[in-house]
């Protein structure tokens, strides 16, 4: 059964209050709750205490005794005191919403390497929150991911410290872990680096549709074999990257990856915990940012996820806007704007291939095409040149076998001996 929740904010000077709440209550539901009431105060500042005015307060505490319910899910980063004093007059379990967000985390984390950074996020997250009395929400979870070494049972100061202490030490080896993984995954780069395959990065705001638009290319232009990515109308539906190769009827392929969505105010504690993973598409040739054009605040969303990516370091990349899920949006689609952004559906095979040819325009540059005369003791040659470049003709003479082809710079460098009237660079 789902929990219900009451979700309640601070209306503070030049806010779009209706939709802070609309997207707190889609995180709660992202968590398994339903938010049965919103509460709104307008104040000028927070209160330093209790966040809420004591009005306020008391009345969160009427409205959860009279419809039943145990938890309040707060729209900002409360601190430590804030929520213990919220709690404890408003009878309420409070979380805020760093808290929610590190939760719906800790629950969609599959692979190692993303429940490692989730964890070190939270245990990053509760370390300032742990307290010697009662045994509050975050005390009965922390306990639990880390071995049952720190419940408190109101042992006093020392014992605090000591948790204090064990959790450090967690946070140690748990990075230590992490940057080994990372420095493998960072090999692995290399070595698809290696393979002179440009990459290109699907980024954007949670629930934009980058797993679909993944999952539409694939179809196309995937291995027969490649899994589709999980696509799903919720929030934070991939925390993993995946990256899938791609290759198109002319031979030329690419590496595509899917990231993990961006939502306003993600709490710090996570951007640096994944940082490493989205280091990943700071590697990227292109960066396609995608976005729900059919949200009345996509452009709220667009300036979110690119300071989020600066947050990140990733800076330099060239980058498409990738406006999606046109067919809701009641505009014309598949169109152009430049060769910068494209209006377009992830569910529409002809807006699949117009991004495609947008994308392959920028990241497929110096490629030329060519005469080869092969020997016919090269026959491997042949056979490269067939799998790997766009052939246009292919002619059997007293010699050898002349192929005329379309390829990349590096190629043509690489079989420049056997080029049939050598072009002048
Ligand atoms: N109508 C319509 N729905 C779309 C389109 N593209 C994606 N969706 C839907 O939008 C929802 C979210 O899609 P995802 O691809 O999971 O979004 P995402 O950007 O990967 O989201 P996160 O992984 O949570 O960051 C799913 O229900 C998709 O079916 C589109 O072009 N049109
Ligand atoms: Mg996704």
């Amino acid at each position: 059964m789902t929990e219900k929740v009451i979700i309640a904010g601070l209306e503070l000077p030049n806010q779009d209050m209706d939709y802070a709440m609309q997207e707190l209550a889609a995180l709660v539901e992202a968590n398994n709750m339903e938010a049965a009431e919103t509460v709104i105060q307008k104040l000028d500042r927070p209160n330093a205490a209790t966040y809420f005015g004591s009005g306020k307060v008391v009345e969160l505490h009427e409205l959860g005794e009279s419809i039943n319910v145990h938890t309040l899910v707060v729209n900002a980063e409360l601190s430590p005191s804030q929520i213990r004093n919220l709690e404890k007059e408003s009878k309420l379990d409070v979380i805020d919403r760093t808290g929610l967000i590190l939760e719906i985390f800790a629950n969609r984390a599959k692979s190692r390497e993303a429940k490692l950074q989730v964890e070190i996020a939270k245990l990053n997250y509760q370390m300032p929150r742990l307290r010697t009395s009662s045994s509050q929400r975050l005390d009965q979870q922390s306990a639990g991911d880390a071995g049952g070494g720190y419940t408190n049972r109101g042992a006093g100061e020392t014992k605090l410290e000591m948790n204090r202490r064990t959790i450090q030490q967690r946070i140690n080896n748990l990075n230590h872990e992490l940057k080994e993984m990372t420095t493998s995954s960072a090999v692995q780069r290399q070595k698809r680096d290696q393979t002179g395959l440009p990459s290109v990065a699907l980024v954007g705001y949670t629930n934009a549709g980058k797993s679909t638009t993944m999952n539409g290319l694939v179809r196309l232009y995937g291995e027969s074999d490649e899994k589709q990515v999980f696509e799903k109308n919720m929030l934070f539906a991939t925390l993993d990257t995946s990256v899938r190769k791609l290759t198109f009827p002319d031979q030329k392929q690419l590496l595509l990856s899917d990231t993990v969505g961006f939502v306003s105010n993600l709490p710090h504690q996570l951007i640096k915990a994944f940082r490493s993973t989205l280091a990943e598409a700071a590697q990227a040739d292109l960066l396609v940012q995608v976005v729900d054009v059919s949200d009345p605040h996509f452009r709220e969303m667009i300036q979110t996820t690119n300071e989020t990516l600066q947050e990140v370091g990733v800076t330099k990349a060239p980058m498409i806007v990738a406006f999606n899920k046109a067919d809701v949006a009641d505009v014309e689609f598949p169109t152009l704007e430049g060769n910068e952004e494209i209006t377009y559906s992830a569910k529409d095979k002809k807006s699949l291939i117009l991004l495609t040819n947008m994308i392959k325009q920028k990241v497929f540059t110096g490629y030329r095409e060519a005469t080869f005369l092969i020997p016919f003791d090269q026959g491997q040659i042949v056979d490269y040149l067939n799998q790997h470049t766009n052939v246009l003709k292919t002619d059997y003479k007293e010699t050898g076998t002349e192929i005329v082809t379309e390829l990349s710079s590096d190629d043509y460098q690489r079989f420049h001996k056997y080029l049939v009237e050598p072009v002048e660079d």
